[in-house]
């Protein structure tokens, strides 16, 4: 009787994932909210067989950090202005013949890498130029009012002023706050706010990491995962770095759906800073788990050149596209010998 049972229960969960991962193949066409036709299989390509060239640049992306129009009040004030532009009719081909509508702060996914400096004034004029509302909702401490959940900024042009002192010290989300709140962060309005500490962090080659992933065919179970965006990116170019160089990545996990997502490195071990708000490592590993919207600081060395893999521990985000390499080149000049 028990293993007619498990015959039936092991038959039956065969027939039943055999049918899922068909369905993941399947050709779908959608309508967008604004009326515009596209189609999708939710199959993955790897862009290095294929022609097509990519709208986001993942390595203009990865070092590009925006501290804002810089002024100082009377009283001595660091004021920090940036201009942050939502909007959600963008169509992106965001891996070879699959295009999914965007949702997009200042034109891309993830928005802005915005910086400053804790204590500092930082001043967001937001402009809706989205058909939805949307707002700004930071990670961080501010006031209630600034939080980016209740004050609903319209489509079409409504505006709104965040306007906060910048802390606690760490590297911190900012995302879209409006219900489905699902709905509003999957199709990309998400971004990096990193507030360094007053005496800074030693030198060192900075780069912003964000894990992603898109649910192409709108089933919540994400088609494609990367870092950056761009499935396999890093991996067919390769982020060049060099031996004994400080390297420096905040890494802020956006992935929706799964529950969590990990960072392994290879031939190598970083020190880590959960949420970057301590100055002392919590850890030396090659390996962190994070959930929803949980970041943080990894630092490490490289000691021998060569091409090094980083990518999820969780095989299948990084047969999806969560992958990329590190090529260390030798530092002559600061060899140590
Ligand atoms: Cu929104």
């Amino acid at each position: 009787m028990m293993l007619m049972l498990s015959l039936i229960i092991g038959i039956s969960i065969i027939i039943v994932f055999s049918v899922y991962s068909e369905a993941q193949l399947e050709q779908k066409t959608f309508v967008t909210h604004t009326g515009q036709v596209i189609y999708t299989s939710g199959d993955i390509l790897d862009p290095v067989y294929t022609n097509s060239t990519v709208e986001f640049d993942p390595d203009q992306y990865l070092r590009n950090f925006n501290y804002g129009r810089v002024s100082e009040s009377k009283t001595d004030q660091i004021i920090r202005d940036f201009t942050i532009i939502a909007e959600d009719d963008k169509i992106q081909e965001i891996s070879p013949g699959v295009f999914y509508n965007v949702w997009t702060f200042n034109g891309t996914v993830p928005g802005p890498t915005i910086r400053a400096t804790e204590g500092d004034l930082v001043r967001v004029n937001f402009i809706n130029n989205g058909s939805k509302s949307h707002t700004m909702h930071f990670h961080g401490i501010h006031p209630a009012e600034m939080d980016g959940v209740f004050e609903l900024v319209g489509p079409n042009g409504g505006q709104f002023t965040y306007e906060f002192i910048a802390g606690p010290v760490g590297v911190h989300p900012y995302h879209c706050h409006v219900m489905p709140l699902e709905e509003h962060i999957v199709h990309g309005l998400y971004g990096v706010y990193i507030v360094d500490p007053k005496e800074g962090r030693p030198p060192a080659d900075e780069m912003v990491m964000v894990l992603n992933g898109f649910d192409t065919d709108f089933d919540t179970e994400n088609n494609f995962y990367a870092a950056n965006t761009i499935p396999f990116y890093y991996q067919h170019h390769p982020i060049q770095i060099k031996t004994n160089d400080l390297i420096r990545i905040y890494v802020v996990n956006m992935v929706e759906f799964d529950p969590i997502n990990n960072f392994h490195l290879h031939g190598n071990l970083y020190n880590y800073y959960p949420t970057g708000t301590d100055l002392i490592p919590s850890t030396f590993t090659d390996m962190i788990t994070l959930s929803q919207t949980e970041r943080g600081i990894m630092e490490f060395q490289y000691k021998y050149p060569g091409k090094y893999l980083f990518h999820a521990h969780k095989v299948e985000f990084s047969e999806k596209g969560w992958i990329g390499l590190f090529l260390v080149q030798e530092d002559k000049e600061n060899s140590g010998d």
